[in-house]
């Protein structure tokens, strides 16, 4: 079966490190779903016989239908039958990097599959952001005489599903921030500096470059605006080289048309690029439909025309006229569109971050100093943007710094109870 060690060092272990350990295997199990679960999310389970021995582990692929607990549960009892042994799920344990459902959707309840397997302890990572579940499937288990606890590392399994929370919620897709730019926030040099050809102009080393292929395998779009693509002819597909059940959709947001006919995009289009503009130039549009390029026309965006002086590149009055940025992420989540990853430029980085969009910034740092004179990679925010706790990886001379802006799993607003509060409610590892 694989199982790490059949878990004998685990025995040693009280149970609070016990819990930690079967729980960082149930997470790596969750991890080999992503690119293969959305719109579900990525889940993986670990179940222990009574003596503590792993007997079945799971994982969920949305194409595979069954969830993780009934995955690792089928896999306990085939176990159980080749090697002509009785069935140890009874008082077993098993360890969810989800709260098990309690609803049928395209599976019946995962709570009853416990329950009736004759688990006795069911550790679950966090609770199910989904409104139809929330907290009601461990109060399934826990009703049933099942002892139950929720927090096990629950920040790691937060972080694998940060787009499901924010999808299952809003009905919007997650956004992360992608930039590449040098140390004075710069994305490309000085007009002339760079010959203007269309070709990208490499701010980061390769090996940063690099990072950007898993962080497009990841979601299940990429959003740029016309302008990079007549700067940079961008291909913005997953290259990665890792499974996925969905291709990437490329996504450009070109409120008067200009994407050319001819570029990489548009060449390699397959049911995967999506245009959204508030143009109606039916010309356009058809020449871009007779390529195999989706184009979406929608209302253009509101806000107060610039009243003298130019108005600040990101706020409202800047974008009247344009494509409505919340508008195409309520389209991208009702085609299930779970996160998106934007690569795009001065304006748009500023927009969506003045418009309090973006979930998550991925800053690509290179060590340079281009000067007032060259492309910034913001412009005009009204106000200072503030990272959380930040990530920092190395590339060569590179930095990667990654940061939440907003935690799509603190849900706010009238009648929900916040992160803090349910911090204070439940305190740290929580059990009942
Ligand atoms: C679990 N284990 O492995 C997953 C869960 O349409 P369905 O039946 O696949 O249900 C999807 C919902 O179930 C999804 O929105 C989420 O709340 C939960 N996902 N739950 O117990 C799993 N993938
Ligand atoms: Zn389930």
């Amino acid at each position: 079966m694989g199982h790490p060690a059949g878990g004998s060092a685990a025995l040693r272990m009280n149970q609070a490190e016990q819990d930690i350990y079967w729980m960082t295997r149930a997470l790596e199990l969750a991890r080999r779903g992503i690119g293969l679960t959305s719109p579900n999310p990525a889940v993986g389970c670990v179940v222990l016989d009574v003596a503590g021995q792993v007997i079945g582990e799971g994982w969920h692929e949305y194409d595979l239908v069954d969830h993780a607990e009934v995955v690792a549960l089928t896999e306990a009892r085939q176990h159980a039958v080749s090697a002509g042994t009785k069935d140890r799920l009874k008082g077993g344990t098993a360890y969810v990097t989800l709260e098990p459902c309690n609803h049928t959707g395209r599976t019946g309840p995962c709570t009853e599959a416990l329950i009736a397997a004759g688990i006795k302890r069911v550790v679950a990572a966090t609770a199910d952001p989904n409104p139809g579940v929330d907290g009601h499937g461990m109060d399934a288990l826990h009703a049933a005489g099942v002892e139950t606890s929720v927090g096990v590392c629950e920040r790691q399994a937060r972080r694998i599903n940060e787009g499901f929370a924010r999808w299952i919620v809003s009905k919007r897709p997650l956004v992360l921030m992608k930039v590449a730019m040098t140390l004075d926030g710069r994305i490309a040099p000085p007009a002339g500096v760079h010959s203007g050809q269309i070709a990208p102009y490499w701010i980061t080393c390769e090996a940063a470059r690099a990072a950007v292929q898993p962080l497009r395998w990841q979601a299940d779009a990429a959003l740029t605006g016309v302008d990079t693509v007549l700067a940079d002819d961008p291909l913005l597909t997953d290259r990665s080289g890792l499974r996925r059940r969905r291709p990437l959709l490329r996504v450009v947001l070109d409120s008067a048309l200009r994407m050319p006919l001819q570029c990489k995009m548009v060449d390699t289009a397959d049911n995967d690029v999506v245009i959204f503009t508030v143009s109606k130039d039916e010309k356009r549009i058809g020449e871009l439909r007779g390529r195999g390029v989706r184009v979406e026309v929608l209302p253009p965006a509101g806000g107060l025309p610039p009243a003298g002086g130019s108005p600040p590149a990101g706020g409202s009055a800047a974008e009247a006229g344009r494509v409505p940025l919340g508008l195409v992420l309520d389209k991208l989540g009702a085609e299930g569109i779970l996160s998106v990853l934007t690569e795009t430029g001065t304006r748009l980085n500023t927009a969506l971050l003045a418009a309090g969009l973006v979930d998550r910034v991925h800053l690509f740092v290179s060590p340079q100093i281009m000067g007032s004179d060259a492309v910034p990679a913001f412009k005009g925010l009204s106000h200072a943007i503030r990272m959380g706790e930040v990530e920092v990886e190395r590339y060569e001379n590179d930095l990667g710094l990654c940061s939440l802006l907003k935690d799509p799993w603190i849900r706010q607003g009238p009648g929900t109870r916040d992160q803090g509060q349910r911090d204070k409610e439940t305190e740290g590892h929580r059990s009942n």
